[in-house]
């Protein structure tokens, strides 16, 4: 009999296919996040209080509530573990890139300050970055929690207001999303024999949280389309490098013919590759675009214009290999990139494929790329005065496969 393998926490959330949006709870240890699940839920699901501390990552939710809450360990508890929660989560984003599932995500975070610890510094915030970087644009409320005092919650979110403030300016490149902060006391909090705070501020942070789930599963839709193009650029981005590498090489060995129809293998190769890094590459529209840019590419007029260019600068007298190697080099790149640029338009679905004469568009992409990659290569050999190594071309073509 096979024993049936129990799920883990992450799998858990992985099957879960529905419409509520997953909040990460994080904050040190202690700060009350169990104690606050516990309490919008209103039953004790999560494991809190005095020396209780959470050991690992808890999915809460109910029937009622339009969001599930993800507990984590409080950071200071244990570095590796925390470490350990951080790389789980991230893999369970990307698995939901991967399979373009925006339940897979990690939509809001509530990021919890003890209310009564009454500072804060930028480890706190550095930790809060270190979480959201897998989680960009991602919107977090930050929870002061245990307020159990209304005039000091009033100079916390003033203090912590500005201390995010301050952070921001200094990482203006990735600043904190931080959406308000809410003042909280999550359960009845005695001062003495006579005088009790009674929770509050807990409608105020589910109907903040309910305000942002449209905003947040847009985001994280976004992100998903953001990350997944990003990856599919980068793949196609070291398919154009490798193959404009290789047709350099090939250029700049002498042949009698000095034909496209060598580099004709290489340059499909490397069309189809891209047109599979956007799932296009069973379309018969796919065949047609990468017939037009070999055409176009691979033929006598880019090439011939191409080495007249670099044949006719003034000065220099370049060895029929260089001037091979560099043609073949070029005309390889540029085909690579407007391969790329023309699958991802296709893909996102910024053109229809069917009712684009291919013939004519590349040709005219060809006639926009080739003058900027000859440029650079003409100023290659000016500077050289001609005496250069194959290798210092491909360095010079492969750092302009992001051009634009
Ligand atoms: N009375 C009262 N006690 C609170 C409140 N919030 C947190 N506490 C207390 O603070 C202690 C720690 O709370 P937890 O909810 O376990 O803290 P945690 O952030 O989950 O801690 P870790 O799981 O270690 O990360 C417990 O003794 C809670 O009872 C509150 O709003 N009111
Ligand atoms: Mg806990």
């Amino acid at each position: 009999m096979t024993k049936k393998k129990k799920q883990t926490r992450y799998e858990e959330i992985q099957a879960l296919k529905d419409d509520k949006i997953n909040v990460l709870l994080a904050g040190a240890s202690g700060c009350g996040k169990s104690t606050l699940i516990n309490a919008i839920l209103g039953s004790s699901q999560a494991p809190e209080g005095a020396g209780i501390a959470t050991t690992e990552i808890g999915i809460y939710q109910n029937e009622q509530l339009p969001f599930r809450m993800i507990d984590t360990v409080g950071y200071e508890y244990s570095f590796l573990k925390q470490y350990r929660i951080r790389r789980e989560l991230a893999r369970f984003s990307r698995s939901g890139i991967r399979t373009k599932d925006t339940a897979k995500l990690i939509h809001m975070i509530w990021f919890c300050i003890d209310g009564t610890s009454r500072r804060i510094d930028d480890r706190v915030l550095d930790s809060l970055a270190d979480i959201t970087k897998d989680w960009k644009n991602v919107p977090i409320l930050v929870v002061l929690t245990k307020s159990y005092s209304q005039p000091d919650a009033q100079e916390n979110q003033e203090m912590v207001s500005q201390h995010i403030w301050h952070y921001n300016e200094k990482h203006r490149h990735h600043p904190l999303q931080v959406k308000d902060i809410i003042p909280v006391v999550a359960k009845a909090y005695p001062v003495d024999t006579t005088t009790i705070v009674y929770p509050y501020g807990l409608d105020v942070l589910t109907a903040k949280t309910e305000a942002l789930a449209g905003q947040s599963k847009e985001t994280a839709a976004h992100s998903v389309k953001e990350l997944d193009l990003k990856m599919k650029r980068t793949l196609c981005y070291s398919i154009v490098a490798a193959s404009t590498a290789a047709a350099t090489t090939i250029g700049a060995v002498p042949i009698t013919t000095p034909d496209a129809a060598i580099l004709y293998p290489l340059q499909s190769g490397m069309l189809w590759a891209i047109a599979k890094v956007y799932g296009l590459n069973k379309k018969n529209t796919s065949n047609e675009i990468i017939e037009s840019i070999i055409r176009a590419g691979g033929t006598t007029i880019a090439g011939k214009t191409a080495l007249n260019v670099l044949k006719s600068i003034p000065g220099i007298n370049l060895a029929a290999s260089v001037l091979n190697a560099a043609v073949a080099g070029s005309i390889t790149l540029i085909a690579g990139k407007i391969c790329m640029n023309t699958f991802e338009k296709v893909y996102t679905g910024q053109v229809d494929e069917r009712s684009v004469d291919w013939d004519t568009e590349i040709a005219g992409l060809f006639q926009k790329y080739l003058p900027k990659v000859l440029k650079k290569v003409e100023k290659l050999m000016k500077e050289n005065d001609g005496r250069i190594t194959v290798q210092q071309i491909v360095d010079v073509l492969k750092s302009m496969t992001k051009l634009k």
